[in-house]
């Protein structure tokens, strides 16, 4: 018998809720395998009763009533309804009290999702839909209700009681045991709420709001890891300044706790003034953090932070909003990071993640709009089209308002909604009312999914002196969306003449005061040409500055006009972008070349370009890093017709040798110029150094072929590293060379961070990552490893992920055993952890990219894991739409 499909909820059958919750008043009974909940909830009847009283449903998954009484009546039986999704009351009254107890398992709960035990710490995660594995509730963001949370439990086991708002009380009571009271006076939805009991150490500190609010900051850690938190202090209290600056955001209540936990099935979650961190996002020291990490940090807790009033203050009305609140956060926190580090380097950075995961994604089977229209499983949503793409939308918002204009649009957001759950569309309204302008053609990107591709033509008329660009917009059609409108696209272009400067440009039809060095144009048909008049002869054509659109450009450019632009953009983003178009037209040819076995050396002008960038000392070194990596393998094959990973490997390779032999001496003296000048500090400035030190070092170890001595090089670099980022660049260099200094510097680092889980994480990666012939291998050996745990996001994101979405090169090999590995992998762990286990899957729905044999191998991987029984709706949902 074939069980019955998950269905799918649609956007469009959004109705209010019939009820609303005004108070909750919560107590726990805090037992790892049996802890009670008693909930009193007070309802009122959202809808006129001339009709009747309709049927009061409250959602609940995994729960054990133990009994409900209405206005302190127990309820029999026969009053109430439960079934899978729920405790349904028939006909309740207009107002009323509900008493419910439940009995949950913490230590059980491995999905993570409710009330489960990290480290013998009590934790909750709540968002999407986990408050409904604690109690009964109408577990929607359109319900908002004050919380009033009491907490019993083991004083000694659990020292530290938390939820939302401020401590009202603490005692202690009979037994050993103690019990706090919290009150959160703002009304939330129940995906805030937060729980934390636990044995936990205490960074505290103090932050002054601009209208003298006296906060107390505190950041709760297990035991002996305290002195990694002053990292995450200090972003925090700069993420606090930065918001009342730059958005006359302040924070609201006299406490902000955060608490950082070891099992984690996201990064953080922004509950009301009692935020959950992945411990990764909040411990760093130089031993155990590199740059990178160091980045990640600050901002996440910046997002979670800033959540506060984009989320927290201002919700969703439904979870197809989703990106209302993470698309406009994510904004919030790049241009926090923009502004606390380089902002071009951070664009790049940001367009890289990009590239290398949403447009993927939005040329798949699982593209959806940034707003969707349906979904199975809300938690397969936290996606990189409703985070990046999101972000993306909001980021060309500002583009075309301009930052003042921006401005405007968040305080009228702010002061329309504040205390409510709304929509995309009320965030469009207050952007395009505060600037009295029509959104209407722009509001296309929140509901039509798919990366536009822009084809860009120019032409200089000598006699005219006019320069016309034509621009032609398509959007691929995406499931369920043949057809697309055209979207409204600022796109951000510049002229350049011979000497690199940016000519003045003034369209057909406008005054001479018009005429600006850069322009942003408004793409909004089909086909669109803009006529420049007044222009002396160009050298060269710059179009999406800064990446002003989340779009593909086609524009047929020569090798000299790209070399032209790495060296003379006024935009560094665009320098950046013209070395990238540059590479990926040298590498695309080759892998062509390399499948026809006739290859053709590489057009000089690109090695000479990147030798230009590491002898140009005005460069930001972080910006010089970037500038001279190559495009990862992923974009590469992004670009191909049918994928072949080995072509594209060895084609990149090729390059990176070719780099190497032409400008080893180049390449030597940045790394010898840029060594650790003394002790390690995280600053964008000493990250940047580090980072062009190890690209270049990089490059050197490409020619290992021609060096021998480069392995012991390499061990050397990693022997002599006195932080995580040198330790692991060093490291991720030898882990692609078979041999003994591999293997002495993968046991070394094991055995010196064998007690620090976060750093065993990279260790695992880093091995998965490898490009050696037996990484699946070593890979499915490491699932015995006594590190590795299915019940352990990290563990599992850090080998399985890394391995499935990080090593195409294996992944993809011909014989089909890395796709059978991540079926195994997905039907082992989804009983475990399905959101997980779903999240994992998208690599294997990319098969239309792939050859035949390769195609029928991933079909059938996807088809073994749809077969299994008792699937969770989360991988059911990924894996048949990865088919369809
Ligand atoms: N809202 C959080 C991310 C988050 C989402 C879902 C979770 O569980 C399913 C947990 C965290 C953020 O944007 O940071
Ligand atoms: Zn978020």
């Amino acid at each position: 018998m074939t069980e019955p499909q998950p269905t799918a909820i649609h956007r469009q059958d959004y109705t209010p809720p019939d009820y609303r919750i005004e108070t909750v008043d919560l107590e726990f009974d805090l037992e790892p395998s049996s802890t009670r909940v008693k909930a009193r909830l007070a309802i009122t009847a959202a809808h006129d009763r001339s009709g009747g009283a309709r049927p009061l449903v409250l959602h609940g998954d995994a729960l054990e009533l133990v009994s409900v009484a209405l206005d302190g009546r127990v309820l029999g039986a026969g009053d109430y309804r439960l079934d899978d999704k729920g405790l349904t009351i028939a006909a309740p009254p207009p107002a009323f009290t509900l008493d419910i107890e439940t009995r949950i398992d913490p230590a059980a709960n491995t999905q993570l999702s409710g009330l489960y035990v990290s480290s013998n710490v009590f934790c909750t995660q709540c968002e999407a839909e986990g408050f409904r594995r604690i109690t009964y509730f109408l577990d929607r963001p359109d319900v908002m209700a004050t919380y009033r949370t009491t907490i019993r439990a083991d004083r000694a086991a659990y020292p530290v009681l938390l939820s939302n708002g401020n401590l009202v009380e603490q005692r202690q009571v009979e037994g050993g045991r103690h019990v706090a009271v919290w009150h959160d006076p703002f009304p939330k939805p129940s995906y805030l709420f937060a729980l934390v009991a636990g044995d936990l150490a205490c960074n505290e500190d103090r932050f002054t709001t601009r209208s003298g609010r006296d906060v107390t900051l505190r950041i709760f850690v297990e035991h002996g890891k305290q002195a990694r938190t002053g990292y995450a202090m200090d972003c925090l209290k700069r993420a606090m300044r930065w918001d009342e600056e730059r958005f006359g955001l302040e924070y609201d209540l006299d406490l902000f706790n955060i608490v950082a936990v070891s099992d984690f099935n996201m990064g953080a979650m922004e509950n009301k003034s009692l935020n959950v961190f992945n411990d990764k996002y909040i411990l760093a020291d130089p031993e155990i953090a590199t740059d990178a990490d160091y980045a990640g940090i600050e901002t996440v807790v910046a997002h979670e932070y800033f959540h506060n009033w984009t989320g927290d203050r201002i919700t969703c009305r439904d979870w197809f909003q989703l990106s209302l609140k993470e698309g406009l956060t994510v904004f919030r926190d790049r241009e926090f990071s923009s502004d606390m580090r380089s902002r071009p380097v951070k664009r790049i950075q940001d367009v890289r993640s990009l590239r290398a995961r949403q447009f993927p994604e939005d040329a798949g089977p699982l593209a959806h709009p940034v707003r969707p229209d349906s979904y199975i499983e809300i938690n397969n949503f936290y996606t990189a089209t409703i985070y990046d793409k999101g972000a993306e939308v909001i980021g060309m918002m500002q583009a075309i308002l301009g930052q003042d204009g921006f401005r405007k649009g968040m305080d009228l957001y702010v002061q329309r909604h504040d205390g409510q759950a709304v929509t995309c569309d009320d965030f469009a309204a207050a952007m395009a009312d505060a600037n009295g302008v029509d959104l209407g053609q722009f509001k296309r990107w929140y509901s039509q999914a798919g990366t536009p591709e822009l084809a860009i033509e120019g032409s200089y008329d000598t006699r005219a002196g006019a320069y016309e660009m034509t621009v032609t917009q398509r959007c691929p059609p995406t499931p369920g969306q043949p057809d697309k409108a055209p979207m409204h696209i600022p796109l951000a272009m510049g002229l350049l003449d011979a000497q690199g400067q940016d000519i003045r440009l003034r369209l057909d039809g406008e005054t001479a005061d018009a005429a600006a060095p850069g322009r942003v144009l408004a793409v909004t048909a089909p086909r669109q040409t803009f006529r420049f008049v007044n222009v002396p002869q160009p050298k060269a054509l710059s179009v999406n500055r800064g990446f002003s659109a989340p779009v593909n450009v086609t524009l047929a450019q020569g090798g000299a006009e790209r070399a032209f632009l790495m060296a003379h953009d006024s935009d560094a983003f665009a320098r950046w972008e013209a070395g990238q178009q540059f590479a990926t037209d040298l590498l695309l040819r080759r892998a062509g070349e390399i499948q026809r076995g006739a290859p053709t050396p590489f057009d000089p002008a690109f090695v000479e370009a990147v030798g230009q960038i590491l002898r140009d000392e005005s460069l930001e070194p972080a910006f010089a890093a970037e500038a001279i990596a190559l495009p990862g393998e992923d974009y590469i094959a992004e670009r191909m017709d049918i994928v072949d990973v080995e072509a594209i490997h060895s084609a990149r390779e090729a390059l990176r040798q070719a780099i190497a032999t032409s400008l080893r001496a180049d390449l030597e003296r940045i790394v010898a110029a840029n060594a650790s000048p003394g002790p390690y500090t995280p600053d964008a400035a000493a990250a940047g150094r580090r980072a062009l030190r190890n690209v270049a070092l990089g490059y050197l170890a490409a020619s290992a072929a021609e060096a021998p001595g480069t392995a012991d090089r390499l061990l050397a670099a990693y022997r002599a590293a006195d932080n995580m980022t040198d330790r692991m660049a060093a490291l991720r260099l030898l882990v692609d060379l078979d041999g003994p200094q591999r293997q002495a510097a993968l046991d070394d680092f094991h055995d010196r961070f064998r007690d620090d889980a976060l750093v065993i994480d990279k260790w695992l990666a880093l091995q998965a990552l490898s490009a050696l012939p037996d990484t699946l291998a070593r890979v499915t050996a490491l699932l015995g490893h006594p590190a590795f745990a299915l019940e352990k996001p990290n563990k599992v994101r850090a080998l399985i992920g890394s391995f499935t979405a990080g090593n195409p090169l294996r992944y993809h090999a011909a014989d089909g055993s890395g796709y059978a590995f991540h079926a195994d992998r997905t039907l082992a762990l989804d009983p475990i952890n399905p959101q997980v286990a779903a999240r994992l899957l998208a690599p294997l729905g990319r098969w239309q990219r792939f050859d035949a044999g390769r195609q029928a191998k991933m079909k059938a991987a996807l088809a073994r894991i749809l077969a299994a029984p008792k699937l969770s709706p989360d991988v059911y949902e990924i894996a048949s739409k990865s088919l369809a």
